[in-house]
């Protein structure tokens, strides 16, 4: 009977909470390999933290989870030396054992945000300039016991290559989250200041535990509200709980804001009044939070009000905030995502529009550049923005929720489709002057610089919908702090420290999201097709769409088919857009027979029968893509379907249910855009692939109505 009750009691707290994935990737499960976990004992012996900040007890609490986690017994963190002691951390000042493992030279390295850590036999030193920077070292040493990593002989100076590493919420006041495909938003206004979510904690830690040092609150797309009194207030609350893990906070600043809750008559940049508004709300912003980071603006964008409204220009509008910001070191990050239809290519615009104001925007400006020339696609060459704005630090905007990426449904990891952006040559100083450079600063020598993903977390209990989307999250921080790290390594990281160290669970899934990417390329918009999701909610394919108003919101503005073939010509015969990169770019795209073909019909009108680098005609090869990407989900698919042992059932049915209607998904985009497109080339498909089992005519009468996010 006692027995029994014993084991009730045993197993109840295992049964008692289903694995959800709330844990993220810091979940501290007991090391399984004995041999690793007796050697990472004797370098954690006693652990001391130096300090006794609010950060300094984050850190404490951190650790003494990790440790006793990891290990399996428990750990209470110390806050001064004793004997025992083998790991010491702590800001370099704050004991003369620190201070003597470091020199000057690393101390200056590593700024006010990176950090040393240093190993010797039975010895674990975490040092840095500032407690933020501790933390972050001890962050990655937890990094390195997690993914079972070796702990001894380290010396490690690490520091971020770049400043500002921000999520961008598009969260709107009511809970909506814009694009959002994981739940409502996590802020809850109403019940804010007074209660304070546990999740708001844990998004912090998450945060922190990568290196994201901001986080823009709302929606680009503005509601003043959010400036009014008691939203600041709300604004404060999270402020202050944010600012010991290192994060600063930041909102979308409406243009039109003074009208609308200041009661003037204009938002002209150029007037007194409206100057003296936004510098007295600033003012008020600063009161409640002294450390406020500043604005993100949309402005003269897809019906957001902006200078332009009042003739003129984004450089006024944007340098207006900035005066009002810079007396409390305040940022302005306005975006470059502009459209209006004065172009005869939607491609052109940005870099019509923002060029022209090289140089004129104030120090404390950044604009704020998606990684592509139209709107995060699948695939997208570079913003020939990138590297032309050589006096205007340039942010990089890359979009973590999969908006145009299966959204919610589809397991795509993102890092290849970042880094193939980052490490393009925009030649803009001569061979070697990547995407990557241009937005760390250190081609035109910025120390103004950053990289926003705009955040796929929600509240659903898992934050980001699909298991895998968590890994998306994961990278952006990763990245930030440095961008050299492969697709591969921040894949292998992730994996471990959110799943299992088994080996071969690792390597099949490190394998499986390697190819993600590409393969839903392949069944999406394969060689250079772009934004022929479905109007609106971009869910599922219609490339025959041609019923809104403006061209350039249908999806046959973009592809063009006709009878002779398929694709937009941006070369001099077509709008000339590849004028706006630099020479050597152009030449690698302008010739139909030697542009990359992942890039092929972004460039190209392509005759239907043209000949690819495979032999075949592009006819077939578009056939070939599409059936390449649907076989390569499958096999995902079947290989995953092999991870059940490794993992807990409920995750890995999560992504296993997940995957099954991928796979539909695929089908039904390879279907319905060949069939589509067949309509145009008149070429059957070859005889070796199945035949769609449904009509164009099925797939045309598909509707779903109402898909989240929208
Ligand atoms: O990708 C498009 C989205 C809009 C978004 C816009 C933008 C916030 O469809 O929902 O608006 O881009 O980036 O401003």
């Amino acid at each position: 009977m006692r027995k029994g009750l014993l084991i009730i009691f045993i197993i109840l707290p295992a049964l008692s909470r289903a694995e959800d994935g709330y844990d993220l990737w810091l979940r501290y499960n007991k090391i399984s390999n004995t041999a690793i976990l007796s050697q990472y004992k004797k370098q954690i012996n006693s652990p001391v933290v130096f300090g006794s900040t609010q950060t300094v007890a984050i850190i404490r609490t951190e650790l003494g989870r990790a440790f006793s986690g990891l290990t399996g017994t428990p750990f209470r963190i110390l806050s001064s030396i004793d004997k025992a002691s083998s790991f010491i951390a702590g800001i370099s000042t704050s004991s003369a054992i620190l201070s003597s493992i470091v020199t000057k030279d690393e101390l200056i390295r590593i700024g006010k945000e990176g950090f040393i850590i240093k190993t010797r036999p039975g010895k674990t030193i975490i040092t840095a300039n500032t407690e933020i920077g501790v933390m972050y070292g001890v962050f990655h040493f937890l990094r390195l016991m997690q993914t079972y990593q070796p702990i001894t002989g380290l010396s490690i100076v690490s520091a971020p290559k770049l400043k500002l590493r921000l999520l961008n919420h598009w969260d709107n006041l009511n809970r909506t989250v814009e694009r959002g495909y994981a739940g409502f938003s996590i802020w809850d206004w109403h019940k804010l200041p007074d209660f304070i979510d546990k999740r708001y904690v844990d998004y912090a830690r998450a945060n922190a535990s990568i290196g994201i040092n901001g986080t823009v609150l709302t929606n680009v797309n503005a509601n003043a509200v959010i400036l009014t009194k008691p939203y600041l207030e709300k604004v404060k609350a999270l402020a202050d709980l944010f600012r010991p893990y290192g994060i600063k906070v930041y909102l979308t600043a409406r243009f039109s804001a003074p009208i609308e809750i200041g009661k003037l008559r204009t938002a002209d940049p150029i007037n007194d009044t409206v100057q003296l508004w936004w510098q007295q709300k600033v003012k008020e912003i600063y009161e409640l939070i002294p450390d406020f980071g500043g604005f993100l603006v949309k402005a003269n964008s897809e019906g957001q009000p902006g200078p332009q409204d009042y003739n003129r220009t984004h450089a006024d509008g944007a340098n207006m905030l900035a005066d009002a910001v810079a007396p409390f070191n305040g940022i302005v990050m306005w975006r470059a995502f502009v459209y209006s239809q004065t172009s005869n290519d939607r491609f052109k615009q940005a870099y019509e529009e923002f060029k022209p104001l090289d140089g004129k925007f104030k120090k404390n400006v950044l604009v704020q550049v998606k990684n592509g020339p139209i709107d995060f696609q699948p695939r997208e060459p570079f913003s020939p923005l990138f590297g032309a704005m050589k006096q205007t630090p340039l942010m990089m905007e890359f979009q973590l929720t999969q908006e145009y990426l299966g959204q919610g449904t589809h397991l795509v990891f993102e890092v290849p489709m970042f880094k193939e952006v980052l490490n393009t040559d925009t030649y803009s100083k001569g061979k070697g002057s990547t995407v990557a450079k241009v937005v760390d600063g250190s081609l035109d020598n910025y120390s103004l610089n950053g990289m926003a993903g705009v955040s796929n977390i929600g509240n659903d209990i898992n934050w980001c919908g699909h298991p895998f989307a968590q890994a998306n999250w994961y990278s952006l921080g990763r990245l930030c702090w440095d961008h050299g790290l492969s697709s591969a390594q921040i894949a292998d990281e992730w994996i471990r420290q959110t799943f299992s160290n088994d080996k071969s669970f690792v390597e099949t899934v490190k394998k499986i999201m390697l190819q993600s990417h590409e393969t839903l390329v392949n069944y999406m918009t394969p060689l250079g097709l772009t934004h022929i999701m479905y109007n609106g909610h971009h869910y599922g394919p219609m490339p025959w769409g041609n019923t809104l108003n403006r061209p350039d919101w249908n999806p046959v503005y973009y592809h063009k088919a006709d009878s002779i073939g398929i694709g937009f010509d941006r070369t001099p015969t077509g709008t000339n857009a590849l004028a706006q990169y630099s020479s050597e770019v152009q030449r690698q795209y302008d010739d139909i027979d030697k542009c990359p073909e992942d890039y092929l019909l972004w460039f190209h009108h392509v005759p239907w029968k043209h000949k690819m680098k495979s032999g075949r005609t592009l006819w077939d090869e578009l056939c070939y893509k599409y059936y390449t990407g649907v076989d390569s989900i499958k096999a995902i698919q079947q290989q995953w379907n092999k991870m059940n042992k490794y993992i807990d059932p409920e995750r890995f049915g999560h992504v296993a249910q997940l995957l099954g209607i991928q796979v539909k998904d695929a089908i039904w985009w390879r279907n319905a855009c060949l069939l589509y497109f067949q309509t145009f080339s008149k070429m059957p498909i070859p005889a070796q692939y199945e035949k769609p089992d449904k009509t164009l005519e099925y797939y045309q009468n598909i509707r779903i109505l109402y898909a989240p996010g929208n």
